[in-house]
């Protein structure tokens, strides 16, 4: 295991100043190199984003824009954004681009300010079908100061019903229907969307923090020229910094960009808006568009190896970055699979699948996602092995039985080192 990877000399003085601290930036370090990372929305960033985030630009403040600024000193930090703006606006053909929320959920807080007021109707995916905690739950501000109706999958196929969709719209009339999960491994039909708004008059947000690096990657089809707004986060596929960021038609860019400041944030984390640009120009070479198409490969391969193993695929299989499973057929439920795998040193989550007779906390299901394990190299014979050690798992109550498929796993992970030196 190395500790260069947090920068040699400074990471000393912190192990003096603070040994407790800097003793878990390493064990944690350590836990990433050895388990399997299979959580669909997780990555590991280069170097060069991280040597962004460690960075002198954390101290400073720059509420406000470039060249907009409400403090002084801001002639470097501005150059950053500006950076960041361009190429964001440059990868994804966007005509306004805003690169300082905080988080997907602070960029999606921005999107319901920019257009919505509380009280109005805005139409989203059902978290137990995939949505996200934003599109609407009772137990979040999109649920509690909004009128959000749920639209789900068909249960036969466990796809978007873009019928029900259609028939919702016309029903409430929705200021702003929302398309985009976290759950769901199928593609959304951007073009039916972009329909069904214009027939109601409703603004088309799409929350594409999932998928967006496939999209940076060319790998799945843009919402980008059918959306007015696309939110997302730019640390899943995309492999930047935890962070968020919206992207606009023109003519939204004045309410988005008063939405995110002053509306909803102080001052950016211009650290991460310097990392959000340097993943952004990694992410337009070659070697990211065949990462983003390897993720998928990956991810397809994975999900019909488990099939193999006696597991069903939500929807017939996938054609993201993540597979849902049904995993009813080896007898044990999403919670338990997932301390049992977590045991073997494999990293993944409970999930709920549509029209789950189990409850959020238990699950019959589990998530699965490739963009970690395909950062470290992984290829499809890898994905087959990882299929067999999850199956394993799963069906084993036995710790010592546990304790020898993570000896497998840290066996496998060893031959695909993250952050050597
Ligand atoms: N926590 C993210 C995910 O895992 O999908 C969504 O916010």
């Amino acid at each position: 295991m190395t500790k260069d990877i947090f920068y040699g000399p400074d990471f000393d003085l912190l192990s003096q100043q603070d040994p407790e601290i800097s003793a878990v930036l390493l064990s944690e370090l350590k836990r990433q190199q050895m388990n399997l990372q299979l959580i669909a929305s997780e990555n590991f960033t280069s170097r060069a984003v991280l040597a962004t985030l460690g960075s002198t630009l954390s101290n400073k403040y720059a509420e406000g824009y470039p060249g907009k600024r409400y403090y002084g000193g801001c002639e470097e930090v501005d150059k950053a954004e500006y950076l960041a703006i361009e190429r964001a606006k440059s990868l994804f053909g966007a005509d306004h681009a805003n690169v300082q929320p905080h988080s997907g959920a602070s960029a999606n807080i921005a999107v319901y300010q920019a257009f919505t007021k509380p009280g109005d109707t805005v139409l989203a995916m059902s978290l137990p079908h995939g949505g996200h905690l934003t599109h609407g739950s009772p137990v979040n501000f999109s649920g509690k100061w909004f009128n959000v109706v749920s639209y789900g999958v068909r249960q036969d196929t466990e796809l978007i019903d873009y019928d029900e969709l259609r028939d919702l719209a016309i029903a409430n009339k929705p200021k702003m229907i929302c398309s985009g999960a976290t759950a769901y491994p199928s593609l959304v039909d951007f073009e039916k969307v972009r329909a069904i708004c214009d027939e109601v008059g409703a603004i088309m947000w799409v929350d594409a923090a999932h998928f967006i690096g496939l999209v940076a990657g060319k790998a799945i089809p843009s919402p980008v020229p059918y959306a007015d707004v696309v939110s997302f986060t730019t640390h899943k596929v995309l492999r930047g910094p935890r962070g968020g960021m919206i992207l606009a038609k023109e003519a939204h860019a004045a309410a988005i960009d008063k939405a995110v400041f002053p509306g909803m944030q102080g001052g950016p984390i211009m650290s991460a808006v310097a990392g959000k640009a340097v993943a952004l120009k990694e992410c337009a070479t070659p070697e990211y568009q065949k990462y983003a198409k390897d993720v998928i490969t990956n991810a397809k391969a994975l999900c019909t190896a488990l099939e193999g193993e006696g597991m069903r695929a939500v929807s017939g299989g996938t054609q993201t970055h993540l597979a849902l499973i049904d995993i009813r057929g080896t007898g044990v439920n999403g919670k338990v699979a997932d301390e049992r795998c977590g045991n073997a040193g494999i990293v993944l989550n409970k999930n709920s699948i549509p029209f789950d007779p189990e409850k959020p906390g238990i699950t019959s299901g589990i998530r699965v996602g490739t963009p970690a394990t395909t950062t470290q190299g992984m290829g499809v014979e890898e994905m087959k092995t990882i299929a067999s050690l999850i199956s394993r798992a799963i069906r084993s109550e036995d710790p010592a039985v546990l304790a020898g498929i993570k000896s497998e796993v840290h066996a496998l992970t060893s031959k695909f080192p993250i952050y050597n030196a």
